[in-house]
């Protein structure tokens, strides 16, 4: 493949940026029980509740919890009793496919702009812009749809000061949040689509959004000699979105992204990766809390030093943590994956700390993608 689409620097010809974008606004997740999932996002994740919407305050069809890590905003709905098409939206979300992510919502400083740009560049509109106003000030909301069922809100909130949106009201948190905040940012959001359609939807970013490509991808050397997949990354001008994109691809085993689309029921996000600066404390906390991350052979750490040279943790540490390193002629990257987060071998999370490294692991996916086949064979789908 010969892919080399060139970034601009960050920073630079802002005005000539066909589609700003301020950062992600969400990540919106459907699931069964969101009253414990706010839960496990409290006291596992360290995450802290600070908005709620459900039949207390007038939403009496869904209910949805907002959890925030520093930038980092989650919102977990369920459905109480469906009576409108948003409530069986999101009723038969969950039943065909499980807890999983129905919004990557992107805050833009203009969302008619930006959704007009989107639609007239062939994106599929599924809410036009429309204000939503109470008496913290006023929204504008917008929505595309993207892969799966999948859909991108375009969220501008031009000085909106309430805790999340107009219908949500302040909650107090579910636990004491933790001293040492375990991740502050959204680092990237990945897809998993269906076989042979990974550049449809690398073309449909760069078309409808002006993202660009991104240098790390997978391509077929690396598919068939170990990793059953290619992949992709698309980002916004100053790489704050940025959106890697999936397929599977055949090879000797079955690929963990035909397991996620089987289980799944079709294209969805895949995983979340989460930003920290101190992986370290952050994976002591998660994994003191209940969180299950992949294991990575010892081996992995015997050579380690001899290609990832010196990194602010020591090797001990890394290997006693199982966390991954990788580095590139930019700096380096630490960072560790979660199993799935629900009975379907489908979503799960990463911790990624990184040192000048804009990469995602490249080095890395060989033990990664042996240790997510070690899970694949002990649930019988390999
Ligand atoms: O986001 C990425 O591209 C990396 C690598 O199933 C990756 O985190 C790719 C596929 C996968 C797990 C991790
Ligand atoms: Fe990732």
């Amino acid at each position: 493949m010969t892919e080399t689409t060139q970034h601009t620097t960050p920073g630079t010809a802002r005005e000539a940026d066909p589609f700003p974008v301020r950062g992600m606004d969400a990540v919106v997740f459907a699931v069964g029980n969101a009253k414990q999932a706010a839960h496990y996002y409290s006291t596992a994740f360290g995450m802290k509740l600070v908005a709620y919407s459900g039949p207390e305050n007038g939403s009496r069809e869904t209910a949805s919890y907002v959890l925030t890590n520093g930038a980092a905003r989650f919102v977990l709905t369920s459905v109480i009793k469906p009576s409108t098409d948003r409530g069986r939206f999101l009723a038969d979300h969950v039943a065909e496919h499980g807890d999983g992510v129905v919004d990557l919502a992107i805050e833009v400083p203009d969302a008619r702009a930006a959704y007009a740009y989107a639609v007239e560049h062939g994106a599929r509109g599924i809410e036009e812009p429309h204000e939503v106003k109470d008496e913290h000030g006023v929204v504008v909301l917008a929505a595309i749809a993207t892969y799966g069922k999948t859909r991108h809100t375009l969220v501008e909130r031009s000085g909106y000061d309430g805790p999340y949106l107009p219908g949500f009201v302040a909650a107090d948190p579910v636990v004491a949040p933790p001293a040492k905040r375990t991740f502050q940012a959204i680092d990237h959001c990945v897809g998993n689509v269906e076989l042979g359609r990974m550049n449809e939807w690398v073309a449909f970013y760069n078309k409808v959004m002006g993202f660009t490509n991104m240098k790390e991808f997978v391509g077929d050397d690396i598919a068939t000699e170990y990793s059953a997949l290619m992949s992709k990354v698309v980002a916004d001008g100053t790489l704050k979105v940025k959106f890697p994109i999936n397929e599977p691809a055949i090879a000797k085993k079955k690929s963990q992204i035909d397991e996620y689309l089987e289980f799944y029921g079709g294209a969805g996000v895949q995983h979340i990766a989460l930003a920290t600066n101190d992986i370290v404390a952050t994976v002591r906390s998660m994994r003191a809390n209940g969180v299950q991350f992949l294991d990575t052979p010892d081996s992995y750490y015997d050579t380690l030093g001899e290609w990832a040279g010196e990194t602010r943790v020591p090797v001990e540490t890394l290997r006693e943590l199982r966390i991954l390193v990788d580095r590139d002629e930019d700096g380096y990257l630490l960072q560790i994956f979660t199993k799935p987060v629900q009975d379907r071998p489908t979503v799960f999370f990463e911790m990624i700390e990184r040192h000048g490294s804009m990469g995602f692991g490249k080095g890395n996916f060989k033990a990664l993608f042996e240790a997510i086949e070690r899970e694949q064979e002990k649930r019988g789908n390999l």
